[in-house]
């Protein structure tokens, strides 16, 4: 059921509003009304159970235009019983074109995958990028209030931090960034990088997924900002404040999953998917449709494999789940057309007696459905070429924890510093690749217990929980130091018990 608001009114009292680029839901109008769907991102699954819990608000784009003048659409609450609201930010179409497609996710994004030969560099681009930061600066101003503490996500927001403290002189300013931060002589590539960088010096805390990213972040804003940082310490010595930065990669909320994985329907349902596919094994992939997630790459192994392996033929099948996105950006409808070309080529050669090869699915399943289909594998291949951290190689553990499946992951995800007991292949060598499969497959079931059972450890010790908890630990420690450096100024002091609070109520997911 939908409840539209007014636009938010600023919080007096002081709490959590998370920034985004895009938020959970798209909205689109049509002749029935308004329609809403639910987003599929892996920045949407992680804040999601966080502000659930803390009732905050979330103001994000929900991928519907404005005029030039409109900023803030309505804000909404799914449920009449939801107690944390979503405040609609509009943008107009041009600042779609040049800010989201531009610069989002045609330089920046591709940038910071090491992918540079996609980046495009344009001035009018980046010229987008400021408005629509200053935009969201200004809507986020107009939502909250001084004791507010601002949680922005992503390099999509980047200026942000530093246009709210602008007009907001000592604002709570976090970030967490989603995505690899590159080494700096590929981060300093981008023309505007300093003013970039700057931005975000702004923060209190800036959060990244792997130490490695952090250690990248120092050395950029030493070597582009020219600022003195402490790499021990994870401290940046901006012009405005001092920025501590840390290693905080995302956890899940297992238990959520291991529920669904339990419902009878689901169970069903996964049964029925291994009965419909036949043969002996079902390995899957599941990915937002985009280059960096080695999609080709793998579907080129699962061809290798079944060329040098021909035993497997009947026997094994792969399904790739590929959501949908970007789809306005020309290098993600080629990434469409050469997988579906891939997809073809393989089922072409390798269909024996009508046993299929490769599923394929172009479009995003039900959470439900998703679980589903993580049960009835044997085996996740998850090999992007680079990426972030990646949550589905958690999730499938989650599912799986009390069995055999076994977990195939890339060492270019972010996630491989924590999931150690995963197989590991370069998406890059499909011999390799295939050749894990292949070990995978043949492993014995002891050692595949001792695999997931040691992968599922870390799942559940660094989960959703503990990831919040952790990036709280931050901002207090923050507080308490620029208290004591300023003598308990005013302003910090309040931020400092707008953390304190939610930390004595216990917040847990
Ligand atoms: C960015 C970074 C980082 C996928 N298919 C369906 C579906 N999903 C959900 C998964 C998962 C999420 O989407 C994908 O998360 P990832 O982490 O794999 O990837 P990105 O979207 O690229 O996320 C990434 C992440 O941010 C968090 O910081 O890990 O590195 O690139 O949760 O379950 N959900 C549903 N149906 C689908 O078909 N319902």
């Amino acid at each position: 059921m939908l409840d539209f608001f007014e636009p938010l009114k600023p919080n007096t009292k002081g709490g959590l509003t998370v920034v985004s680029n895009r938020g959970p839901y798209t909205f689109r109008k049509t002749a029935r009304g308004m329609q809403v769907t639910p987003s599929v991102s892996g920045l949407v699954s992680a804040i999601q159970p966080v502000i659930k819990q803390i009732h905050g608000k979330w103001v994000a784009w929900g991928g519907r235009y404005g005029s030039e003048e409109e900023i803030l659409g309505r804000s909404i609450a799914l449920q009449k019983t939801d107690k944390w609201l979503f405040q609609e930010i509009l943008l107009t179409e041009p600042e779609a074109a040049e800010y989201y497609e531009g610069m989002c996710n045609s330089c920046l994004w591709p940038l910071c995958h090491n992918f540079i030969e996609k980046s495009v560099f344009e001035e009018k681009t980046w010229q987008s990028y400021r408005r629509v930061n200053r935009k969201f600066a200004e809507a986020v101003l107009k939502t909250t209030g001084p004791d507010d503490m601002i949680w922005v996500q992503d390099f999509h927001l980047a200026l942000l931090p530093g246009y709210l403290c602008r007009q907001r002189p000592g604002a709570g300013v976090s970030l967490f960034w989603h995505i690899p931060f590159p080494p700096p002589e590929i981060f300093a590539i981008l023309p505007w990088a300093e003013e970039f960088i700057k931005g975000l010096l702004n923060c209190e805390f800036i959060g990244f997924h792997t130490e490695s990213y952090v250690r990248n972040f120092l050395l950029s804003a030493r070597e582009i900002c020219g600022v003195t940082i402490d790499a021990t310490r994870g401290l940046i010595f901006g012009p405005e404040r001092t920025v501590r930065v840390g290693a905080v990669p995302i956890g899940i909320d297992w238990r959520e999953f291991e529920k669904i994985a339990s419902q009878p329907g689901v169970v069903r349902k996964a049964a029925g998917i291994r009965s419909d596919i036949g043969g002996e094994y079902v390995i899957i992939g599941v990915d937002r449709m985009d280059y960096t997630k080695g999609i080709p790459e793998r579907l080129m192994a699962i061809e290798y494999l079944l060329e040098q392996w021909p035993d497997y033929k009947e026997k094994l099948t792969f399904v790739q789940v590929a959501v949908p996105s970007r789809t306005d950006v020309a290098a993600y409808r080629s990434l469409r057309r050469q997988i579906e070309e891939i997809v073809g080529r393989i089922n072409g050669k390798y269909t024996e007696n009508f046993h299929v090869p490769v599923r394929y699915l172009f479009k995003p399943l039900s959470r439900e459905d998703l679980v589903a289909h993580y049960l009835a594998a044997d085996m996740a291949v998850v090999t992007p070429l680079k990426d972030g951290l990646n949550l589905v190689a958690k999730e499938y553990v989650a599912v799986k924890s009390d069995t055999d499946g076994v977990l195939i992951l890339s060492p270019f995800a972010g996630a491989a510093v924590q999931l150690t007991g995963a197989l590991k292949a370069n998406p890059y060598d499909p011999r390799e690749l295939a050749n894990q499969v292949i070990a995978g497959l043949e492993m014995d079931e002891t050692e595949k217990k001792r695999r997931m059972s040691a992968l599922a450890r870390s799942v559940r010790e660094q989960d959703i929980n503990w990831w919040w908890q952790s990036i709280q630990q931050y901002w207090l420690s923050n507080a308490e130091a620029a208290g004591e450096a300023a003598g308990e100024a005013a302003g910090e002091a309040s931020h400092g018990s707008a953390i304190g609070s939610m930390l004595n109520q216990g917040i847990m997911l």
